[in-house]
C-alpha cells in the first residue's frame, strides 16, 4: 500500500509535463480509462467516480437510502438530453430559419440551457466565500464517555464527517495564502443526527458579542467606495476598528503571527474557539473547549512565500489539500478537549470561558484526546458539496450543548438565517451534502425546492388522523435535551461582564510565549500592515494598542512606521508564558512535504534517480526540476521531468537538492542580466538563481551534490550558512535535509532582533 501511496503521491503532484498519464493502480485515477487523444464518438456511460472522490452515501430527508449518490445520477445513460431527458441531436447551433436567418424562440433547447446558465451563481458566503473541503471519516476513542454521552464520541465508532476550510475575508475567487483567520468546519453525519463543529484556526475571536459581528466584518471587508484591498486585513477600515474595539487585539496578534499564513491546511490546528458543554449519561455536565491536533504538525508560510504564492499559485492551499488526499497521504488531526468544571462561575484560574477573546493555556489544562479525523476522499464537485454545504454551530446531537457565551448565542441565530439567502430557501438541508444520516422524521412542509415527497395528512401535533405520528422521544429514547442550567435571576440589560474588559493580558500572553524568530515576523506584519494604512490617526493608535502588548514590539513597529512609540497607559502584568502556542523547537514528521530536485540534466543522474526514489521511500514528495521538459536519460531508466526552469517556482518546495550548476542558455537576455549582476563564479541559469536565493531567504533547507555547490555563489549564497549542507552523494546529502526538515524551517537563518 506504501508503495503505491508513494507512486501516487508523485503523480498527484508532478503531472504537469512529461508525465506518462494515468496508469493501473494508480489510486484517484480510474484504471484502464486512457485520455482521449481525438473526441470519442461512441456512445459509451459515463465514466465512474475517481477513487478518491467517493464521499460517504447519503440517505434522503424521509430516512431512505438513495442508492446512489443523487449528484451522479444526474448523469446517466450515455446520450446528452435536455433538462426533462429527452435526447438531443445537437447542442452547437441555435434554431435559425435558414443558415443564416433570425434565431426562433420556439427553440426550447436554446432557452433552456441559457437560462439555466443566467442562473448558476448563487451568492457566496458573506464571510468564509473561499474554501476548499474533503470528506472523511472521525473515530472516537472513548476517551470522551465519562464526560459525554454522545454517540460519536464512543470507542471505535465510524462516523462520516465533511470538513471545510476557508479565508474569512476574501470573495469566492480570492487567493489562498493570504494574511487571514482560516475556518475549519466540521460536519459529523453521526447516527443521532448532524453535528456542526464551526471552528476557526485560531482559539480566539475579535468580539465578544455576536451583535459587533457586522462592525467587525464591515470594517475588514473591502471598502465599500472602491471594493478594494481583496483578501486583506492591511487597510485603514480593519485597523480603524481593531484599535478602536480595543477586544480585537487578542485575535489581531494571532492574525499578525505566523498562523495567520498557515504552510498547508493540513498543517494547522483547529478549535472550536467558544466554551461548549458536555454532558454524560448521569446527566453530569462537563464545560469543554475543542481542539483539533494536526498529525502533520502546525506550520506556516514566510510572509513574502505567501505573497509570491497568491500570485503564483492562487489556489496553492486548495491543491495541496486536494493532492495530498488524491495521493493517499490522508490528513488526520487528533480532536482534544480542555475541561473544565460546571460552576456557576464559569470561569478557571482567573479566566472567564464565556469570554471568546480569551485562551486557557495547555499547561493549565491539558489537550485530552478524544477521536481521530482521517480526510480521506476529495468532493466529486465543488458546487453541490464544498459551496452547498451549509454548517450552523446550532446542530448538535445529544451529549453536546452550549454555553452563554455571547457570541456563540448569536451563532446560533446567524448561521440558518443565512443560508436562507445563500440557498434559496429553508430546504437546504435536503440538499445531499447537508442531508443528515439519521432518519428523519420532522413537521416541516413544503418551501422552495422542497425534494421531499411527504405523506400523511397530519404535520402536525397533536393528531388522531396519523395515528399520532410522529411521536416524541425521552430521554431514554436519545432526545436532544437541553441541560437545565440554572439561570440566576437578573435584570434585563445590554452589558458584559466585568471580567470581559480585560483586552489585553492575553494578547502579552501570547507574545511573551513567542520565540524570537516569531516576534520577528510579528513585528515586520504590524510594520507591513500599519504602513499600508494612510491614516495617520489609525497608524498611531495602532502604536498605542502595541503599547499595552509589549514596548519593544512597539518601539520596533514604530521605527519601521518612522513614528515615535507611546508609553503603555498602564504598567504591563507580566502572565506566565504557554511554550504550547509556539510552533518553533519541535521536530515534526515529514510525510508530504514537497522536495526539488534540481537538475542541470547531465550531472550524476544515477545520484538523482536515487535520491528521489529516497524522498519517497521517506513519504515526502519528489520533484524532478530541470531546464526543459520530458525526459532526462531516456536511453537508460528515463526520469520524468515534472517541473521545468521556466515552470518551477520556490514557493512549492519545502527544501532545495542540487545536482550540478545549470548554465544559462546561451541565448536568453535573462541569462545576460544575471551575468552582469553576479556576484561571484561561474554564470548560472537565472532561474535557478532565484530559485535559490529565495528558498534560501525562506528558510528551507538547500542540499547540494555533485557540482551543485557551484551554484550557490550566484545567489548569494555560502556554503557554510546555516541549513546548507552538501554530501557526497545525493542520498547522503538527503538525510541532512531531512533533519533539517523535521523543525520546518531553519530557523537560524532569521537573526533573533526582539
Ligand atoms: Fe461565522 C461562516 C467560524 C463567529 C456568522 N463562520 C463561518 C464559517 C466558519 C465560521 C468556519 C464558514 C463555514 C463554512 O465553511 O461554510 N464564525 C466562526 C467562528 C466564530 C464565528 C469560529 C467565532 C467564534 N460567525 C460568527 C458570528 C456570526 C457569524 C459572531 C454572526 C453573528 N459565519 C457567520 C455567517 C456565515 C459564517 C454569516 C457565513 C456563511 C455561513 O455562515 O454559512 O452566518
Amino acid at each position: 500500500k506504501k508503495a503505491s501511496i508513494r507512486a501516487a503521491a508523485e503523480k498527484a503532484v508532478g503531472a504537469v509535463l512529461g508525465d506518462d498519464g494515468p496508469e493501473d493502480g494508480v489510486p484517484g485515477k480510474p484504471a484502464s480509462v486512457s485520455p482521449p487523444v481525438e473526441e470519442p464518438t461512441t456512445p459509451r456511460d459515463p465514466l465512474p467516480p475517481k477513487a478518491d472522490q467517493s464521499g460517504p452515501e447519503t440517505v434522503s430527508p424521509t430516512g431512505q437510502a438513495t442508492g446512489d449518490n443523487p449528484a451522479r445520477m444526474a448523469q446517466s445513460g450515455p446520450y446528452l438530453t435536455t433538462a426533462q431527458g429527452a435526447r438531443l441531436y445537437d447542442s452547437d447551433h441555435s434554431l435559425k430559419a435558414g443558415p443564416r436567418g433570425p434565431v426562433l424562440l420556439q427553440d426550447h433547447h436554446l432557452r433552456e440551457k441559457i437560462t439555466h446558465f443566467d442562473h448558476e451563481r448563487i451568492p457566496e458566503r458573506v464571510v468564509h466565500a473561499r474554501g476548499a473541503a474533503a470528506h472523511g471519516v472521525f473515530r472516537g476513542y472513548g476517551t470522551a464517555s465519562n464526560i459525554s454521552k454522545a454517540a460519536f464520541l464512543a470507542k471505535d465508532v465510524e462516523t462520516p464527517v465533511f470538513v471545510r476550510f476557508s479565508t474569512v475575508l476574501g470573495s469566492r475567487g480570492s487567493a489562498d495564502t493570504v494574511r487571514d483567520t482560516r475556518g475549519f468546519a466540521t460536519k459529523f453525519y453521526t447516527e443521532e443526527g448532524v453535528f456542526d463543529l464551526v471552528g476557526n484556526n485560531i482559539p480566539v475571536f475579535f468580539i465578544q458579542d455576536a451583535i459587533k459581528f457586522p462592525d467587525i466584518v464591515h470594517a475588514a471587508k473591502p471598502h465599500p467606495d472602491r471594493e478594494i484591498p481583496q483578501a486583506q486585513s492591511a487597510h485603514d477600515t480593519f485597523w480603524d476598528f481593531v484599535t478602536l474595539h480595543t477586544e480585537a487585539t487578542h485575535h489581531t496578534l494571532w492574525n499578525m503571527s505566523d498562523r495567520g499564513i498557515p504552510r498547508s491546511l493540513r498543517m494547522m490546528e483547529g478549535f472550536g474557539v467558544h466554551t461548549f458543554r458536555l454532558v454524560n449519561a448521569e446527566g453530569a455536565s462537563t464545560l469543554v473547549k475543542f481542539h483539533w491536533k494536526p498529525k502533520l504538525g502546525v506550520h506556516s508560510q514566510v510572509w513574502e512565500e505567501a505573497q509570491m504564492a497568491c500570485g503564483f499559485d492562487p489556489d496553492f492551499h486548495r491543491r495541496d489539500l486536494a493532492d495530498a488526499i488524491e495521493a493517499g497521504a490522508f490528513p488526520q488531526w487528533e480532536l482534544g478537549v480542555q475541561t473544565f468544571p460546571d460552576n456557576p462561575e464559569q470561569m478557571f484560574e482567573g479566566i472567564d470561558l464565556l469570554d471568546p477573546t480569551k485562551i486557557v493555556p495547555e499547561e493549565l489544562a491539558p489537550v485530552r484526546t478524544i477521536g481521530l479525523m482521517t480526510l480521506n476522499a476529495n468532493p466529486s464537485n465543488y458546487f453541490a458539496e464544498t459551496e452547498q454545504v451549509a454548517f450552523h454551530v446550532g446542530n448538535m446531537v445529544p451529549g453536546v450543548d452550549v454555553t452563554n457565551d455571547p457570541l456563540m448565542q448569536g451563532r446560533l441565530f446567524s448561521y440558518v438565517d443565512t443560508q436562507l439567502t445563500r440557498l434559496g430557501g429553508p430546504n437546504f438541508p435536503q440538499l445531499p451534502i447537508n442531508r443528515t444520516h439519521a432518519p428523519v422524521n420532522d413537521m416541516l412542509r413544503d418551501g422552495m425546492h422542497q425534494t421531499a415527497v411527504h405523506r400523511g395528512v397530519a404535520p402536525y401535533r397533536p393528531n388522531s388522523l396519523d395515528a399520532g405520528c410522529p411521536f416524541l422521544a425521552g430521554e431514554d429514547t436519545a432526545a436532544f435535551i437541553e441541560v437545565p442550567v440554572e439561570v440566576p435571576e437578573s435584570r434585563k440589560v445590554r452589558d458584559a461582564a466585568a471580567s470581559f474588559d480585560d483586552h489585553f493580558s492575553q494578547a502579552r500572553l501570547f507574545w511573551l510565549s513567542m520565540s524570537p524568530v516569531e516576534r520577528e515576523h510579528i513585528v515586520a506584519a504590524y510594520t507591513f500592515e500599519l504602513g499600508k494604512c494612510y491614516e495617520q490617526a489609525v497608524k498611531e493608535r495602532g502604536l498605542k494598542s502595541l503599547a499595552r502588548i509589549d514596548a519593544q514590539l512597539c518601539e520596533q513597529v514604530a521605527t519601521g512606521l518612522g513614528l515615535s512609540a507611546p508609553a503603555p497607559e498602564e504598567p504591563l502584568a507580566d502572565p506566565r508564558p504557554s511554550p504550547a502556542l509556539s510552533q518553533v523547537g519541535k521536530v515534526w514528521p515529514l510525510d508530504g512535504r514537497v522536495v526539488a530536485i534540481v537538475t542541470d540534466g547531465v550531472s550524476d543522474l544515477d545520484g538523482v534517480r536515487a535520491v528521489r526514489q529516497a524522498v519517497l521511500e521517506a513519504d515526502m514528495v519528489p520533484l524532478i526540476v530541470a531546464p526543459s521538459g520530458g525526459k532526462l536519460d531516456p536511453s537508460g531508466d528515463p526520469i520524468t521531468v515534472q517541473r521545468t526552469f521556466a515552470t518551477a517556482r520556490s514557493i512549492e518546495f519545502d527544501a532545495v537538492l542540487m545536482a550540478g550548476a545549470p548554465r544559462p542558455a546561451a541565448d536568453a537576455q535573462g541569462a545576460r542580466d544575471a551575468r552582469a549582476g553576479e556576484p561571484t563564479g561561474e554564470p548560472v541559469d537565472p532561474r535557478v538563481v532565484l530559485l535559490l536565493s529565495e528558498a534560501f531567504r525562506h528558510g528551507k533547507a538547500i542540499g547540494v551534490w555533485s557540482g551543485g555547490e557551484n551554484a550557490l555563489p550566484a545567489a548569494g549564497v555560502l556554503a557554510n550558512a546555516p541549513g546548507v549542507v552538501g554530501g557526497d552523494s545525493g542520498v547522503s546529502t538527503l538525510e541532512q535535509v531531512k533533519e533539517l526538515l523535521g523543525t520546518h524551517r531553519v530557523w537560524d537563518r532569521f537573526p533573533p532582533s526582539v
